[in-house]
């Protein structure tokens, strides 16, 4: 199987996140991709497909923010990286927003993503890795694996999130469609519900968005993932989601996922993109599940059983020294 990485990846260093009512030292760090490098071999560099596949996803303005946000910052005599705190959560009118501190509320769906000077450089090769090993599974291969940081799945169409700046995700699904496949299926393992992946396909009939993760009643994001979402308009019934308690274990997982890989052979999909996240992991530092290291191989088993063209998006995971072993035994059972 093919691995793609850019080593530009590795620039969007932020310092800290607003964790549990204080600033933490910045939990998705460059040192994750290291660990999953060091475990899973050489990976290749992706080309350079250009923005045409990133516009097909995110909106012009969001896209502009991102290149110009810290600059902005910066210019507004701030030090730290730029993290928002205003949000027009009460639907303002869509009003010209000059000043960079309620640019940031307006693409931002928390407080929790600091955008540093390298952090438009860092997605975009993250996008670049995603659009490198959809080619290779356009082409002919079986499967692919990018191993996308900053990851995705929190990104909309017009905001960032979650950690994510640009949906990986999203942008293959999108590219697949672009080349003519059909129906497009992700399935997102990530603990964390992928927001921004269902909201960019809410209404689209051509992409099934499934996701399995921890219940948005007690969990990040909290505001999307229950049951009842389920798509609307030519999207009604393209959306699936299953979520769980705390402490599930391997056995509801995989009961889950097999309702999510049912729902998708009945979708009968060209492609399958997979959002794996290891923060699944009994481990996590942030997260509340209990799958152990082995389960990653049998998971990855099950989908790869069900025969689709696979491309692999590195999401979450953040017990470090655990993530390569994680993602490795994941990948071998692919
Ligand atoms: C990104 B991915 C809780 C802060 C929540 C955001 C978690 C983003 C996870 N104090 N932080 O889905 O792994
Ligand atoms: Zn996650």
């Amino acid at each position: 199987m093919r691995l793609f990485f850019s080593p530009d990846q590795r620039r969007h260093a932020p310092a800290l996140e607003l964790h549990n009512g204080a600033f933490v030292p910045y939990a998705e760090t460059p040192a994750r991709v290291d660990a999953i490098l060091a475990a899973i071999g050489p990976t290749e560099l992706p080309g350079d497909a250009g923005e045409a596949a990133i516009r097909a996803v995110h909106d012009a303005g969001y896209i502009d923010f991102l290149k110009t946000a810290a600059r902005r910052w910066q210019a507004a005599g701030r030090s730290g990286d730029a993290i928002p705190y205003a949000f027009p959560v009460v639907r303002r009118r869509d009003v010209p927003l000059d000043r960079i501190d309620a640019a940031m509320g307006r693409y931002a769906m928390d407080a929790t993503t600091p955008i540093t000077a390298e952090s438009w450089k860092a997605s975009y090769a993250s996008a670049q890795s995603a659009l490198a090993a959809t080619q290779a599974v356009l082409a002919g291969d079986r499967a692919a694996f990018a191993l996308c940081r900053p990851p995705g799945h929190h990104a909309g169409a017009d905001y960032c999130g979650g950690y994510c700046h640009l949906n990986t995700a999203a942008i293959a699904a999108q590219a697949a469609r672009d080349a003519g496949v059909q129906r497009v299926a992700i399935l997102d393992i990530d603990y964390h519900h992928g927001n921004g992946t269902q909201d960019i396909f809410w209404e689209r009939g051509d992409v099934f968005y499934a996701s399995i993760h921890a219940d948005p009643a007690t969990d990040f994001p909290f505001y999307w993932g229950h049951l009842d979402e389920t798509g609307a308009g030519e999207g009604a019934g393209a959306t699936l989601n299953r979520p769980l308690p705390h402490g599930t274990s391997l056995d509801a997982f995989r009961r889950a996922q097999g309702e999510a890989l049912t729902a998708i052979a009945a979708f009968a999909p060209g492609l399958l993109v997979v959002s794996f996240g290891a923060d699944t992991w009994e481990g996590d530092p942030i997260s509340h599940f209990a799958l152990r290291t082995p389960d990653y191989a049998v998971l990855a088993r099950e989908i790869a059983g069900c025969g689709w063209p696979t491309v692999v998006m590195m999401e979450g995971g953040y017990a470090v020294d655990s993530l390569g072993a994680n993602v490795a035994s994941f990948l071998g059972g692919v």
